[in-house]
């Protein structure tokens, strides 16, 4: 039998909440909101970043990590329901439709990338540049690893 992380776990939970979740919202609209909850995650990775790069200001990158962490445990299987896995008119996506059928390794994905922003703001709290910079990068491996295997062009 194959191990399950508990992060796994709660995804696959999620994606089965999500499935009830996502028929409130219209595809379309699905689509819009996932890809506004990724381009914030992103808005808010790249604050991160500068502040690596830069003058480390440890309330931005609190905030910051707070805001990457809403997102990856917000549920976001929801958004991902029946008819989103293409464009619905002018609503495009880079959604592989390969995402849909592979729940078990989605889910894993979800579950790490809500792993990882979850210490990434644990990270943050403790205000330790050195530390901050560790998580972040594993929170970027996260995102890379759906990436890699879901986001076309
Ligand atoms: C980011 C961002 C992503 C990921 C990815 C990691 O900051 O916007 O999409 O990290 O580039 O490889």
């Amino acid at each position: 039998m194959k191990k399950i992380t508990l992060s796994a776990t709660l995804a696959v939970v999620a994606l089965s909440l999500a499935a009830t979740a996502s028929a409130q919202v219209k595809p379309e609209d699905q689509i819009k909101y996932r890809k506004a909850a990724y381009s914030f995650a992103s808005w808010n990775m790249g604050k991160i970043k500068t502040n690596l790069e830069g003058t480390y200001n440890a309330a931005q990158v609190k905030a910051a990590a707070n805001a990457i962490a809403a997102v990856a445990n917000s549920g976001l299987g929801a958004l991902f329901g029946p008819g989103t896995e293409k464009a619905i008119g002018e609503q495009k996506t880079a959604v592989k439709p390969e995402m849909f059928k592979q729940g078990e390794k989605v889910a894993k994905l979800a579950g790490d990338y809500a792993a990882a922003s979850n210490e990434l703001v644990k990270a943050a709290d403790t205000g330790d540049a050195a530390a901050v910079k560790a998580a972040f990068g594993k929170v970027g491996a996260s995102c890379k690893a759906c990436h890699d295997d879901f986001k076309s062009r």
